[in-house]
């Protein structure tokens, strides 16, 4: 079975514990179940890496370029300061859905550039948890052929 590679960035292991006013109740295991099922219904597995350390994400984007057919990631902060994040889903030229948990764009200035945004062919900002679903079908339907948009 093909395989998706779900990144979640610094501190999103701390969904579902702190600031649930901006990011909701529910936990990275919970973000990472609902992924895995959207996935599995397309007839997709899922590869989950977070982590707080960059390189440990670029390590992970790197190893998906031989075992995988895309990537849903959530960079977190780094979305706003990486270039090496964004130089290393370039790289591996796999197709990519970023997804905000929040609406950055309603929130302060330095949350409204993305240095992925131009890498990913799939955007989905501000739907709570549930935009993981939305980017991983749309991802799927994109590497199948059989997406809407
Ligand atoms: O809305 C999103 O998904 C963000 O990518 C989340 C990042 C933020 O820097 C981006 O601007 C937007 C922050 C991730 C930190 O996640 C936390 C979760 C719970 C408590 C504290 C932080």
């Amino acid at each position: 079975m093909a395989t998706i590679l779900l990144v979640n960035g610094p501190n999103l292991n701390l969904l579902g514990i702190r600031e649930p006013e901006v990011y909701g109740h529910e936990t990275l295991a919970d973000v990472e179940a609902l992924v895995r099922a959207t996935a599995a219904a397309g007839g997709f597995e899922v590869e989950a890496v977070q982590s707080n350390h960059e390189g440990v994400l670029i390590d992970a984007i790197h190893a998906a370029r031989t075992t995988c057919a895309g990537i849903v990631i959530n960079p977190g902060g780094l979305t706003h300061t990486s270039v090496v994040l964004r130089d290393a889903l370039s790289g591996v030229a796999l197709p990519v859905a970023e997804v905000h948990i929040s609406n950055v764009y309603e929130r302060e200035a330095f949350r409204h550039h993305s240095y992925v945004a131009d890498v990913a062919a799939v955007h989905v900002i501000g739907e709570g948890i549930a935009g993981y679903a939305l980017a991983t079908a749309r991802l799927i339907g994109l590497v199948t052929g059989t997406g809407t948009d």
